[in-house]
């Protein structure tokens, strides 16, 4: 085995590995102390959208924390840059549309344009970042999936439940499911030209699924998801992230997702079963669990990895993104523990 990017591409393959491979969720643009040195001297979007930069800030969990992949440093947000939607990035707040989509003209007037025009600095910096990984860790692309990009934009911010986004698909499913067709194609061809340029996996974000029961998921979500996630795996692994989900899990699996990301709500021995066979999973430590005293710590991450059961096919990850208060020395000694949990079954040298 020839490095690391090996081992986490062997376990989306669901192959045997030397070791359990791990990365974590937000793991550049949180914690990191290098990181905030750079965010004293430019915005997130002045790093994300500069080649270089995010091509270093994407190399630097892996040099630092020790991590079998790493994680493009870039945003959901980024190819409404070429759709002609305007937003920030707001300090504390996060991402804010400047005027909410929600009527039939707005949705008309969204453009779809090629990938390469709509955000140019993304694919050098993949480019980049895949030659300087090398052999030493994986390279994980992502942007939404159709429906969390539908929620800033319809609802404008974040939010706890979407009331407006939950309203427009009662009120007005046809339009929905144009604005659906319309972020599914720009979405696939962002993911596209980021699997051309070097990425290794594509990670489509869900975070706010969980908001939809399970007759609206499957209605005016997952033909859309399933379309793009039909679009993208002939080129490369799919995996699909999601929270609060636990309801959808079945649905969510009969999308097609090579791979599943869960969170930590559900234990990951009850997960795998539901959903069936042939998957990767990727999780699912608490990412509270990080702030932990050591011990404590130490016992959830094993927990984690006896839920998991040699598997094949476990990436260990959190349940979602790295904590801001996270202490990266304790990242790198996770890291080192679920390197040291031991090979699979099939890898033991026969005693
Ligand atoms: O390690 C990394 O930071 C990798 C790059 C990365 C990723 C994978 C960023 C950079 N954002 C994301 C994904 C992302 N962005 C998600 C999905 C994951 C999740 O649920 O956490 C979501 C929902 C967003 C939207 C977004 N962009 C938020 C969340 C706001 C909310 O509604 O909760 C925020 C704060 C941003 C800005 C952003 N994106 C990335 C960074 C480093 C930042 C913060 C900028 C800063 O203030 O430094």
């Amino acid at each position: 085995m020839s490095g690391e990017s090996q081992r986490f591409l062997a376990a989306t393959r669901l192959q045997p590995v030397d070791a359990t491979p791990v990365w974590f969720m937000r793991q550049a643009g949180r914690c990191l102390p290098q990181y905030r040195a750079l965010r004293e001297r430019y915005s997130f979007l002045e790093l994300a959208t500069n080649s270089e930069l995010s091509a270093d800030v994407t190399c630097l969990p892996v040099d630092l924390l020790g991590v079998d992949a790493a994680v493009v440093f870039a945003d959901i947000m980024l190819p409404l840059q070429g759709m002609g939607v305007d937003f920030e990035i707001r300090e504390g707040t996060g991402p804010v549309i400047a005027e909410p989509i929600r009527s039939e003209a707005q949705v008309r007037d969204l453009r779809v344009i090629p990938a390469q025009e709509a955000t140019p600095y993304l694919f050098p910096a993949i480019r980049d970042a895949r030659q300087r990984l090398a052999e030493r860790a994986g390279l994980v692309g992502f942007g939404a999936a159709p429906f969390t990009l539908a929620c800033y934009l319809v609802e404008g911010r974040g939010s706890r439940d979407y009331p407006h986004v939950r309203s427009l698909i009662h009120s007005d499913p046809e339009l929905w499911g144009r604005l659906m067709t319309t972020l599914t194609e720009v979405l696939a061809r962002y993911l596209t030209a980021q699997a051309e340029a070097g990425a290794d996996v594509v990670q489509l974000f869900d975070s706010w699924v969980g908001v939809l029961d399970r007759a609206t998921f499957t209605r005016h979500v997952a033909p859309h998801l399933e379309a793009l996630i039909r679009r993208l795996r002939p080129m490369l692994p799919v995996v699909y992230f999601s929270t609060s989900s636990s309801h959808l899990l079945e649905a969510i699996a009969a999308t097609g997702p090579d791979g599943v990301s869960v969170d930590w709500r559900l234990s990951l021995a009850e997960a795998w079963p539901r959903l069936g066979p042939g998957r990767f999973i990727q999780g699912n430590l608490d990412p509270a669990a990080v702030l932990a005293p050591w011990p404590a710590l130490e016992s959830a991450a094993q927990e984690v990895l006896r839920q998991a059961a040699h598997r094949p096919g476990h990436i260990f990850n959190l349940g979602h993104g790295v904590l801001p208060d996270s202490d990266p020395d304790r990242l790198r000694r996770l890291v080192e523990l679920v390197h040291e949990w031991g090979p699979s079954p099939a890898q033991r040298p026969a005693s």
